[in-house]
């Protein structure tokens, strides 16, 4: 797949298996909404093996790597597509440090989490990126291009 960086700044932002057993999928919603940026893709999705695969490939080779694969694929995961310019670095302060015990209060990891293994949520780490996994996790037709009514007040 190859992202074309054209068009407005998006992040693929995922809700983790252990986030939609323990409640927390309108909690996480809900801190992005809040925050301002403007969601135009979700759904509820059980991830097959290929998938969770392919979206962590650069991590193939860690040790961890069939354990994560296992942990993303144990249930269902919450897909999210946000868009708004510096949505990317912006998603990755409000979720926190992969390690939740390090990460700081007031963010996702650091309110809701305790274990690498379990850290509730995934994000984009590049615009690159945010495009590439919206891309492999959403179909076409699944993203919605719209404008907020209360669009002057943001944007
Ligand atoms: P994510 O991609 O999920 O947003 O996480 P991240 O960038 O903060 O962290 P990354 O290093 O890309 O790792 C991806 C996910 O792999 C699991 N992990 N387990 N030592 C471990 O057991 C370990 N290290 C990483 C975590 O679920 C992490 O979010």
């Amino acid at each position: 797949l190859v992202a074309s960086m054209e068009g407005p700044e998006e992040t693929y932002i995922m809700v983790k298996p252990d986030g939609v057993q323990r409640g927390l999928v309108g909690e996480i919603i809900s801190r992005f909404e809040k925050k301002g940026f403007l969601l135009k893709g979700l759904k509820l999705f059980q991830c097959p093996k290929d998938l969770a695969e392919e979206h962590y490939k650069d991590l193939k080779e860690r040790p961890f790597f069939p354990k994560l694969i296992e942990y993303i694929t144990s249930g269902p995961v919450v897909c999210m597509a946000w868009e708004g310019a510096g949505v990317v670095a912006s998603a990755r302060k409000l979720i926190g440090a992969t390690n939740p015990l390090q990460a700081e209060p007031g963010t996702i990891r650091g309110d809701l989490a305790v274990q690498t293994g379990r850290n509730v949520v995934h994000g984009s780490d590049s615009p690159e990126n945010g495009k590439r996994e919206i891309a492999l996790w959403f179909k076409e037709g699944e993203i919605c291009e719209w404008v907020p009514a209360q669009a002057p007040w943001l944007r």
